[in-house]
């Protein structure tokens, strides 16, 4: 099987991809692109949309964490990544519905609001990644890369606070799922891989790493992506962390 993954480093969902991958023992080669870069690198390679992950995979392409797990399943059925029980099957999907469409983005946001207040921090995101240029020069020289992914990503002021003042209870969702043994049970499976990168990264931030270490949520992060790339020392103001230290105190 030839496969070849394009990710930006530390990008969640593309970390999700790598882990099924190694899941299920297929080798791949990375290229790991700059944000913004990536839209246009990603169109130039053939594939239709601008967002990582994509895979090329014995010549097929396929684009996105959901559609890219099933067609693994599909071409390496074993280990699966669903469970065969149809009612378990529903609830991993449910579970991995809610990891890509409501916590993904939150967590997304929160980062490049970070990084419109100091874009230092993002070298520790690519550390080890092959970016074709020196890392530290696209910091330095990053502000506009900066400016239009934070515009992409919609990382407002209004949106960050938004998305802090939903967090309490995205990690609640979270916990539960833990508790209920949809994830982080024995067998690993998609939602795992797709819950366990979004916690991960949201653990890199100093503003939000006390509020989850203590949770079940933090003890999948801890199994699956025990070195998540990546460190955001404290930028959020005070204020907008108070409905995160209110459910921290409950
Ligand atoms: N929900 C999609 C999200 C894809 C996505 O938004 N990827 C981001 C990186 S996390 C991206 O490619 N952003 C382009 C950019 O920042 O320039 C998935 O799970 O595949």
């Amino acid at each position: 099987m030839k496969a070849r993954l394009y990710v930006i480093p530390a990008s969640h969902p593309s970390i999700a991809t790598q882990l099924m991958l190694e899941h299920k023992g297929i080798a791949y080669k990375r290229t790991d692109l700059l944000p913004v870069v990536s839209k246009v690198a990603l169109r130039a390679v053939g594939f239709r949309g601008i967002t990582v992950p994509a895979l090329k995979i014995d010549g097929d392409k396929v684009q996105g964490s959901r559609p890219i797990a099933r067609e693994l399943d599909r071409l390496r059925p074993e280990p699966p990544l669903f469970p065969a029980d149809p009612e378990k099957r529903a609830a991993v999907e449910e579970a991995e519905r809610f990891g890509d469409e409501e916590l993904q983005h939150p967590i997304r946001q929160l980062l490049w609001w970070g990084f419109k207040r100091d874009r230092y921090p993002m070298a520790s995101y690519s550390e080890g990644a092959k970016l074709g240029v020196p890392i530290g020069l696209a910091v330095k020289t990053g502000g506009p890369l900066v400016a239009l992914s934070a515009r992409f990503n919609e990382a407002s002021d209004e949106n960050a606070r938004a998305a802090l003042a939903k967090l309490p209870g995205l990690l609640d969702k979270v916990d539960a799922l833990v508790e209920s043994g949809v994830i982080n049970g024995e067998q690993l499976n998609a939602a795992d891989f797709q819950i366990a990168p979004s916690i991960g990264l949201a653990m890199t931030l100093d503003d939000l790493r006390p509020a989850i270490e203590d949770r079940p949520a933090a003890k999948l992060a801890r199994r699956l992506v025990p070195n998540y790339p990546g460190k955001m020392p404290p930028v959020l103001p005070a204020e907008w962390l108070d409905p995160l230290a209110r459910a921290k105190s409950v």
